[in-house]
C-alpha cells in the first residue's frame, strides 16, 4: 500500500519542479533568517538570486553538526520559539547536546513521512503498533507515535525497556506491528522465545531504524519473531525517522524528496560524486521552518539508487548506510565498520549469535581488534574442539574481509549485555 501516491509517485519532472520551488524559498529565508548560514554564503560569494532551481545545490555551503553545538541552544533556528511546538535533542558522545525544533508545519510533515514508512509495511486504520522506541529526546518515539495517529491505527506507547512486559503486551493486546531500533527487536525476539510464547504473538511486520543493521541481522529478526522486518532511516538534524523508508521490495529506502535533497559527496574534497557512487550523504531540508538545514553533513556512508522501483514510488533510494565515517575504527590503519565485522558474525553458522561486542586497543603502541562473541544456546559447548574451530574460522572470515587479524572469543550464551535503544558495540580503549 501507498499512503500518499500522488507525492510518492510523482513524476520525476514534477518533483524536480517542486524541489526547485521549495529550495529557492528555503534560500531565500535562511539568508534572511539564520545568521550562521548568511555569513557562510557571504563569504563564498553567493546570493541566494543564484539559486534558481534544485541544479544548484551544489553551490551552496555545507552545514555541519558542529554548527548545532557552536549556535547551541536557539541559533540555528529560523522561526521564533513562539512556533515551535516541540524541541528534540541529542545528547552524543561528547560536549554538548544538540538541540532541534519543529512548528505545526514540521510536525505534519513528520507524521506524513513516518507513516509512509508505516504504511509501506502493511500499516492500516486496523493496525496495533507497538511502538518500543524510545519516548522523550529522541526523535524514534514521538516520530512513529503521531505517523500511527495520522495513520488511523491503534498506538501502544510503551517505549523501550521492560523487556517481560513488551512481551506481555505483544501478546495482551495482540500488536501487529512493532517499531523499535533492530538491536532491541532482536533482543525482543529472544524473550518472546524464552518465554515460550512464539505462537501467541500475532505481530505481522516490524520498521526499525536509528542504527546500522546488516540484512543477516534482518534475517534473524524475522526468523525470531515471524514477521517482515522493514528499515527506516532518518537523523535528529534533519528530522528523525522518515527520512527515509523501505517498500516491500526492499531494496533501498525511498528517501522522502519532496521534502528532502541527498547528494553523496567525497567526505574529504566536498566534491559531489557521481551516480551510483558510496560517499557521504548529505541532505537539504526543502519546508523545514523551524530548524531547516541546507547541506548537511550526516557523516553516514551509502550510495544512491536512480533505478526506478518495482513499487512505482518515483523517489530515489539510499542504500543501507555502513556506519557513520565517525563510527569508522581505524585499526593498524585499515578502515573498519562495525557492520564489517557484523556481517562476518552472522554468516558463520549456526554457533554464534548476533550479540557480539568489538574491543580495540593499543598494547605496545600495535592497535589490537579483540571480537567477543555470543555463541548459541544449542552450540556445543562442551566440545572445547569445535569451539576452536568455529572461533578460527571466524579470524579467517575477519582477515579476509577486513585485511587485518582480530582475537575472537567465543562467550557464552546471554553474557553480552542487551540493548533497549541504539547498540553500543564498540569499545575503544584507544580513546580513553
Ligand atoms: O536515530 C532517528 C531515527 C529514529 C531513525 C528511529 C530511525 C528510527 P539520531 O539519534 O539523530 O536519529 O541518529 C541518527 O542514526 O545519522 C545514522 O547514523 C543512524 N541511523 C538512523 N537510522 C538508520 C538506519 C535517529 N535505518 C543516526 N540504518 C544517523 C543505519 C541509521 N543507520
Amino acid at each position: 500500500m501507498i499512503f500518499n501516491p500522488k507525492i510518492e509517485m510523482m513524476p520525476r519532472d514534477e518533483l524536480k519542479k517542486l524541489q526547485s520551488e521549495r529550495l529557492v524559498w528555503q534560500v531565500n529565508r535562511m539568508y534572511e533568517r539564520v545568521e550562521c548560514f548568511r555569513t557562510r554564503m557571504d563569504l563564498n560569494g553567493i546570493k541566494p538570486s543564484h539559486i534558481k532551481s534544485i541544479d544548484d545545490l551544489h553551490l551552496l555551503p555545507f552545514s555541519y553538526k558542529k554548527d548545532l553545538r557552536d549556535y547551541y541552544p536557539y541559533g540555528l533556528f529560523a522561526e521564533p520559539l513562539e512556533n515551535i511546538l516541540r524541541i528534540h535533542a541529542s545528547s552524543g558522545t561528547t560536549g554538548k547536546q544538540i538541540v532541534v525544533g519543529y512548528t505545526k508545519c514540521d510536525l505534519d510533515n513528520w507524521a506524513e513521512t513516518v507513516a509512509r514508512s508505516l504504511v509501506a509495511a502493511g500499516a492500516t486504520k486496523a493496525s496495533l503498533i507497538q511502538n518500543s522506541f524510545g519516548y522523550g529526546f529522541f526523535t524514534g518515539g514521538f516520530g512513529v507515535h503521531d505517523a500511527a495517529s495520522l495513520i488511523g491505527a491503534t498506538i501502544i506507547p510503551i517505549s523501550a525497556g521492560n523487556t517481560q512486559r513488551q512481551v506481555n503486551t505483544m501478546v495482551d493486546f495482540g500488536s501487529t506491528m512493532l517499531t523499535c531500533t533492530p538491536s532491541y527487536a532482536m533482543y525482543l525476539g529472544e524473550a518472546v522465545e524464552e518465554a515460550g510464547m512464539r505462537d501467541k504473538i500475532k505481530l505481522k511486520a516490524g520498521v526499525f531504524g536509528a542504527e546500522p543493521w546488516s540484512e543477516d541481522m534482518r534475517h534473524a529478526i524475522e526468523y525470531k519473531l515471524g514477521i517482515k522486518a522493514y528499515d527506516i532511516y532518518g537523523l535528529s538534524e534533519v528530522q528523525g525517522p522518515g527520512v527515509s523508508y523501505e517498500c516491500e521490495y526492499q531494496c533501498g529506502m525511498h528517501i522522502c524528496e519532496d521534502l528532502f535533497a541527498a547528494e553523496i559527496i567525497d567526505p574529504d574534497t566536498g566534491e559531489v560524486l557521481p551516480e551510483g557512487s558510496t560517499g557521504e550523504l548529505v541532505f537539504t531540508t526543502l519546508a523545514k521552518e523551524g530548524f531547516p538545514v541546507i547541506r548537511y553533513r550526516t557523516r553516514d556512508i551509502c550510495s544512491l539508487v536512480y533505478e526506478p522501483c518495482r513499487c512505482g514510488r518515483t523517489h530515489i533510494r539510499m542504500n543501507k548506510p555502513q556506519g557513520r565515517s565517525d563510527d569508522m575504527l581505524i585499526i593498524r590503519g585499515v578502515n573498519v565498520f562495525p557492520s564489517q565485522i557484523e556481517e562476518v558474525l552472522l554468516n558463520s553458522g549456526s554457533g554464534v549469535t548476533p550479540n557480539y561486542q568489538i574491543i580495540v586497543d593499543r598494547v605496545n603502541n600495535t592497535d589490537t581488534l579483540d571480537v567477543n562473541v555470543e555463541m548459541s544456546e544449542d552450540f556445543l559447548q562442551d566440545e572445547v574442539r569445535s569451539i576452536e574451530m568455529l572461533e578460527k574460522s571466524i579470524v579467517d572470515k575477519l582477515r579476509s574481509v577486513l585485511g587485518i587479524g582480530a582475537k575472537v572469543h567465543l562467550v557464552n550464551p546471554k553474557s553480552i549485555t542487551r540493548s533497549e535503544g541504539k547498540a553500543k558495540r564498540v569499545i575503544d580503549n584507544r580513546k580513553i
